[in-house]
């Protein structure tokens, strides 16, 4: 199956269990509560993974970084705080010149409403053709967010989305002219692979879902060095250091449990 240059791939229970619990395990080890840093190391499920992605994607990659969030009501409310309503393309993109794609899996879940959505390139191709790509400071401004700037900047009534993209490509546009692959209930061990610079959002509004991203870069990408110093750990705050602790603790649970069954 081919990914390069069609759609967002996402796959139900594509992830075997033991892969699953030896990602978990993997994960834990390279999580440490007291600072953001998650070096998973590119051998045992991560390699594993990665041959998956190369088999859809029909490309050799290589690993990049990987990122491990707790998405709540609280902490979805900041991310969905911005003019954007939780729209973005990753920071990273402006390091990384050259394909990179994000492996999205959740690793526990307690909700059936939780998820993600994408505009992939591949089904709104005007759209990303009239941004220009690929996007490198894409920034989204939604009418349901932000109304007053919303109409500010805008004409067209029936419009509920303003992207802006790289300098001077603006575009305004209404949802219900994209083509948006969402995915809302995923289990434990689901798998989504997407572009990094594909626009896209977290959805959620119950239960806890713990979130495991890992990039990989396509063999010929360049990262610039300012990446590693950008993304180099750093000593988490006491709410982070919380959030840290339930995450180690609920996937602990969930691994406790499988073995006892
Ligand atoms: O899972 C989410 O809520 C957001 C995911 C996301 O933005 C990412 O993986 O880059
Ligand atoms: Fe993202």
């Amino acid at each position: 199956m081919q990914l390069a240059g069609e759609t967002m791939l996402y796959l139900q229970q594509q992830l075997p269990r033991s892969l699953v619990d030896q990602l978990i395990r993997e994960v834990l080890d390279a999580y440490s509560p007291s600072h953001n840093a998650l070096d998973l190391e590119l051998n045992g499920a991560v390699k594993e993974l990665k041959l998956i992605a190369e088999g859809v994607i029909q490309e050799n990659l290589r690993y990049l970084s990987a990122f491990l969030f707790l998405v709540t009501d609280t902490t979805f409310e900041t991310s969905v705080s911005g003019h954007g309503n939780g729209w973005h393309i990753d920071g990273t993109t402006k390091y990384v010149s050259g394909d990179c794609y994000n492996i999205w899996i959740p690793i526990y879940t307690s909700s059936n409403e939780t998820g993600l959505e994408v505009i992939t390139h591949a089904d709104n191709l005007e759209i990303y053709e009239q941004l220009g790509n690929p996007l490198l400071t894409a920034n989204v401004i939604t009418k349901v967010k932000s109304k007053q700037l919303f109409n500010k900047l805008t004409r067209r009534e029936d419009s509920d989305l303003l992207i802006i993209g790289n300098d001077t490509n603006i575009l305004e546009i209404s949802s219900k002219d994209l083509s948006i692959h969402s995915i809302l209930s995923p289990s434990v061990g689901d798998l989504a692979i997407f572009k990094q610079n594909e626009l896209h959002r977290g959805r959620h509004s119950n239960g806890v879902r713990i979130q495991l991203s890992i990039k990989f870069v396509t063999n010929h990408s360049v990262v610039d060095n300012a990446y590693y110093v950008k993304t180099a750990p750093k000593m988490l705050s006491k709410h982070g250091r919380l959030e840290s602790h339930l995450i180690k603790e609920l996937l602990g649970f969930r691994l406790n449990s499988c073995t006892q069954l």
